[in-house]
């Protein structure tokens, strides 16, 4: 499960010139020694399902712009870090000017954006300190979990490095097995949000670059011998098979692994092979389909050796048919929304069931069985309630706008956040759509990275549908939809925004499209910007009849598109971005929401509502 990057380096440097390829894994080879002093982190599926000792709550922290409790003065990384002194043994001489039992706290999870207004715009390193106790049982792993740590962090215990990660949006695990004892421990994080070019994403984007510890941290315990990852699905033969695989990690070849469904009275014993993987198959003969307006979840028991775990899993197929997408074999409209995990009324970053619950709630008030869950991998949390409520979920990478698309380190780092979101996630039957990107520009090398990660999706999960929302470009008053990127997808997504970054809300009425793609289109985005509670006439930008007024013209356009299978507007609530200083009105949240942070629902909200509810989109004319 760990070395997939090496594997995928080895089959594509099997393509250029021998010497070169040597060269080029040497270099790798001894960069990735130097880098990881360390173990890399591991994903682990259904970690939430798994008893945890939470480590959430008050962490000591300490601002460290330039970064010199990692760096010496001459920028060297400090091997062992400067905190060898905190709890230091008697005897140590050198002084300790990282003292986190002075230092003030700040919540996990949360960002420190919004908890303390001296950090607000802060991007950089900031370290976190929290003391624990525990009493480790033998025979036993121990790992570390954190839900996400934007966007790059480094882990000690006791003093001890842990592990290291780099991109914010999804979970990893770190062994720490060997370092914690019984009785007092403590965990030392440096988490740094600062943006880099050859980031995923990188420089540029149109969201609040919140830092920290913003998701979950616990402490998971399992068996020597235990299951890591596994994919467990509804066969697409539509005979009510399910299948996937089991992966126990650490298991000697032929060790025996059991999954069952007792509601089913289905069961299934396999062995897994000499990589530790157990093929499933089982007859499910009666089995209930998930679907959005029945979101059956059935519990699925994992044993394998001392290890078990029970998810709660939901059950149907998706597929294309032409340029239908069939859920459960029959055709489907996604009457959807997009939604950032921006936390509702408080700000910051969305990470509790709460915030799942009220931002999909207001989802299905507004008529939805579809989210566009923007714009790289959400909290567990929100999949967790998509799956009860009955939500179709497209789940995405970051790799957002104008990235490094010829640099391989870059490509290295959009691989690894996609195997980290669907290792984590491939058993939510929420989510239908693996998205690959956002708005990219329509070039050669941004086409073969995507093209790459599109092939690296398909053959981690063969059964979800791929796509990414893609630029439209015009000649006159037609929108053609040609960029090459459309070649590897399964369902073609785009964003356009006629009536706000162009012309205006009635040029729709006279826009035609031209999709050069025989396949299901789901326009991505659209929208406007409004100010809560802000009125005025239709043609007064920022008001709330601006913004309906965009609505009211979008609907019967993009009805026009014989093969539009859903649409996600843009957005669900108002969110947070440096890029909207607009005083008085932004005042930097991004105000294309059709509700604002303080869950005020705008004019447009009403007209998106009626429409899905009396079901006059998606009937092409
Ligand atoms: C887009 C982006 C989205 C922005 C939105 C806007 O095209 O995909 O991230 O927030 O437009 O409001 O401009």
């Amino acid at each position: 499960m760990k070395h997939l990057s090496l594997r995928v380096l080895a089959r594509s440097i099997a393509l250029i010139p021998i010497r070169t390829a040597l060269a080029v894994l040497v270099v790798v080879l001894i960069s990735s020694a130097i880098a990881s002093a360390a173990p890399a982190p591991i994903v682990i599926t259904g970690a939430d399902r798994r008893p945890a000792t939470s480590l959430n709550g008050d962490w000591a922290s300490i601002v460290d712009p330039y970064f010199s409790g990692l760096f010496s003065f001459h920028h060297e990384e400090k091997k062992d870090g400067w905190f060898r002194n905190y709890k230091a043994k008697p005897g140590d001489s050198s002084p300790t000017e990282y003292d986190f039992a002075t230092a003030p706290k700040l919540k996990v999870p949360s960002d420190w954006n919004t908890q303390r207004d001296s950090l607000l715009y802060y991007e950089g390193p900031v370290w976190y300190e929290h003391d624990f106790n525990y009493q480790p049982r033998q025979h036993t792993r121990i790992y570390l979990h954190i839900g996400a740590a934007n966007y790059r962090s480094w882990f000690w215990v006791n003093g001890e490095k842990v592990c290291e990660h780099e991109g914010g949006y999804t979970s990893f695990n770190c062994d720490v097995t060997a370092v914690v004892h019984a009785g007092a421990n403590f965990v030392v994080a440096a988490v740094d949000n600062t943006r880099h070019e050859d980031g995923v994403p990188t420089l540029e984007t149109d969201w609040w670059n919140y830092g920290g510890l913003t998701r979950t941290v616990s402490l998971l315990e399992v068996p020597e011998a235990f299951v890591d990852q596994y994919d467990i699905h509804l066969s697409r033969t539509g005979n009510d098979v399910i299948e996937g695989w089991v992966h126990v990690e650490g298991a000697q070849s032929g060790a025996k692994v059991e999954v069952e469904i007792p509601e089913l009275s289905a069961k299934t014993a396999a062995q897994v092979d000499k990589d530790g993987r157990a093929a499933i198959h089982m007859a499910a003969p009666s089995l209930e389909r998930w679907s959005p307006e029945s979101p059956k979840l059935y519990k699925v028991q994992v044993r394998a050796g001392q290890d078990a775990i029970e998810d709660l899993i939901g059950f149907r197929t998706v597929e294309t048919r032409g340029t239908e997408i069939l859920l459960n074999g029959k055709p489907i409209f996604l009457r959807g929304i997009a939604i950032h995990a921006e936390a509702p009324y408080r700000t910051g970053r969305a990470n509790t069931d709460k915030d799942a619950e009220t931002l999909l709630g207001w989802a299905k008030e507004l008529g939805c069985n579809f989210v566009r869950l923007a714009h790289y991998p959400h909290d567990e949390s929100m999949l967790r309630a998509a799956d009860r409520m009955g939500l179709l979920v497209w789940s995405e990478n970051p790799v957002y706008w104008a990235l490094q698309f010829d640099n391989p380190k870059v490509l290295a780092k959009a691989e690894q956040q996609l195997d980290e979101e669907i290792g984590t996630s491939r058993n939510h039957a929420a989510i239908i759509l693996w998205s690959m990107a956002n708005e990219t520009p329509n070039t050669a090398p941004r086409t073969r990275f995507i093209t790459t990660l599109a092939e690296r999706a398909r053959s981690l999960d063969s059964t979800r549908l791929i796509t990414a929302a893609l630029l439209v470009r015009a000649e006159g008053t037609t929108k053609i939809v040609d960029d090459a990127l459309g070649k590897a997808l399964d369902v073609v997504g785009v964003n356009e925004y006629i009536g706000w970054y162009e012309q205006k809300p009635e040029t729709a009425d006279i826009t035609a499209w031209r999709i050069d793609y025989q396949k299901p289109l789901i326009v991505s985005e659209f929208g406007g910007d409004a100010k809560a509670g802000l009125h005025g006439d239709a043609s007064d930008r920022w008001t709330e009849e601006y913004q309906a007024d965009i609505f009211r013209h979008q609907l019967p356009m993009l009805n026009k598109i014989p093969q539009l299978r859903g649409m996600s507007p843009w957005v669900l609530m108002d969110f947070r971005s440096p890029n909207r200083p607009l005083v008085g009105i932004q005042d930097e949240f991004n105000r294309k929401g059709l509700i604002s942070d303080q869950g005020q629902k705008k004019q447009a909200f009403f007209i998106l509502q009626k429409a899905y509810n009396e079901n006059t989109i998606g009937k092409p004319e």
